[in-house]
């Protein structure tokens, strides 16, 4: 099969710390994220720079250099590309900057949030960075979650002291996803521009995505490992509701509710609702104090003397139960890089969900098309990248332990579940990368993969043409 491309990885990334933004420190940089991702399978990723809004983090050029730096620092075991986070509607940023973005840097993607005090956009806001990354052919990626309901939600459970680790999902209802892709596809049915929602993980988000595609839009969406293989009932795996090893498992959107909205969104999967199948790799410790427990350790009310050494094990467990680990200071995230194509091979296509094209277009073919690497990636063709990997053709099933895996992770939220398949080789530009359990690639084979304009949205009719639209004159 082609080579995977996982459009959605995080490496190496400030997550700021705290209850308002991600939080937590990334626990992958270059080196080890792209070392689990070639043992995955995957042979290209793109990761995200971010800008903040830190006076000195306006520029979006002078971001992407420094993250860049970053990657150069370590080198990277497979190919690899940046989308670019805007979390401001900087007029002259967004007129002088973009055009650079993507001329010479070959970042054509941008993700904007609905969510996040530190990245919200309010509405005009979006508008502004989506019409200027039409424009400029940049896709715009959506974290679509209502960041007031999840306030709203969050401070009503906190009265009633409902503050652990499994109460995330429940602040968190498919509604808040319901909500902000309408009120998004909205947005861009205003604009005319192509949206690719991130991460989608509700039925109600996907139903939405399908509406709008139905009515010819150019709505896509991205969804992840998590909302197949996780429920709600995932965040109270651990010994009781209320532990804090139940923080594992808490990522944005969460996990649906259950096996059946897993069923309902495979459908999604094979009908062409999903564009793309990604990881959202997001990667923080669960036994260290920058990882899981930072937001905790640092903003529940202070227990005099104890933060000022670092705690580790048990010792940081029972500081945790103590302060009852509030969901609202978790970072939201977790890994899979290194898992995604054996558990979308294991879940769907080995039970006959989706047919092994589909498979090849939701994990390498759709998301070179999407984000402006088609032919050279996501193909088997003269003239591509010779980029693959191999499933097994006979497998015995195992168990997956976190010490299978390549990432600098201590815990898979998959650990003991029961793999189909694996890749018996992953092959970066006809170089053997991953062969029978072992990396044999060097840290300095990945390159970085300058990207143009998406090719999925050309071919559609022109709306910006059609005089009925709202804002035809926008263009003119
Ligand atoms: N959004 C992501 O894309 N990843 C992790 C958490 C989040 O909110
Ligand atoms: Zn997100
Ligand atoms: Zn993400």
């Amino acid at each position: 099969m082609p080579g995977g491309i996982d459009a959605h990885v995080h490496l190496c990334q400030d997550l700021e710390t705290g209850p308002l933004g991600l939080g937590g420190e990334c626990a992958d940089n270059f080196e080890t994220g792209s070392r689990s991702a070639a043992a995955g399978g995957t042979t290209t990723i793109i990761t995200f720079a971010t800008q903040t809004r830190k006076e000195e983090d306006r520029s979006l050029l002078k971001v992407v250099e420094a993250y860049n730096s970053r990657a150069e620092e370590t080198g990277s075991y497979v190919d690899y590309g940046f989308h670019i986070i805007i979390v401001q509607n900087d007029a002259d940023i967004l007129e002088n900057e973009m055009p650079i973005l993507m001329n010479d840097w070959g970042i054509s993607s941008c993700k904007l949030f609905l969510t996040y005090k530190t990245q919200c956009l309010t509405d005009s806001q979006l508008l502004d960075v989506m019409f200027a990354a039409r424009k400029n052919a940049i896709t715009t990626m959506i974290h679509a979650e209502n960041g007031d309901m999840i306030e709203w939600l969050t401070d009503k459970l906190e009265q009633k002291g409902m503050v652990a680790p499994f109460y995330h999902a429940l602040s968190r209802p498919p509604i808040v996803e319901g909500e902000a892709t309408n009120r998004a596809i909205a947005l861009a049915q205003l604009i005319q521009s192509p949206i690719l929602f991130v991460h989608v993980g509700s039925v109600l988000g996907a139903a939405n995505v399908r509406r709008a595609q139905t009515m010819g839009l150019p709505i896509y969406a991205e969804t992840c490992p998590q909302y197949f293989h996780l429920t709600w009932d995932d965040l109270k795996r651990f010994h009781s509701p209320t532990c804090f090893e139940n923080s594992k498992m808490i990522c944005s959107p969460p996990p649906p509710l259950s096996v059946s909205d897993h069923e309902d969104l495979f459908v999604g999967l094979a009908n062409g609702t999903f564009t793309i199948y990604s990881s959202d790799h997001c990667p923080f410790r669960y036994d260290h104090p920058h990882g899981k427990p930072s937001g905790v350790l640092e903003h529940e009310p202070s227990m005099e003397g104890e933060l000022e050494h670092q705690h580790e094990g048990k010792e940081l467990q029972d500081l945790l139960r103590r302060k009852q680990g509030a969901f609202r200071f978790i970072p939201n995230g977790i890994p899979g890089v290194e898992t995604r194509l054996p558990l979308l091979y294991t879940g769907a296509l080995a039970k006959g969900r989706i047919s092994p094209q589909r498979f090849v277009e939701l994990t390498s073919t759709n998301p070179a098309k999407l984000y402006g690497m088609y032919p050279r990636k996501g193909a088997l063709m003269p003239g591509s990248d010779a980029d693959l990997w191999y499933p097994e053709e006979t497998f015995r099933p195992f168990h997956l332990t976190n010490s299978m895996l390549h990432h600098n992770v201590d815990y898979t939220p998959y650990e003991g579940t029961e793999f189909s398949n694996w890749p018996r080789y992953t092959i970066l530009r006809g170089k053997i990368i991953w062969a029978n359990g072992e990396i044999v690639g060097k840290v300095q084979d990945g390159k970085y993969v300058k990207r143009g304009p998406s090719l999925l949205s050309q071919g559609l009719p022109r709306a910006d043409r059609d005089p009925r639209r709202v804002a035809s004159w926008l263009y003119e």
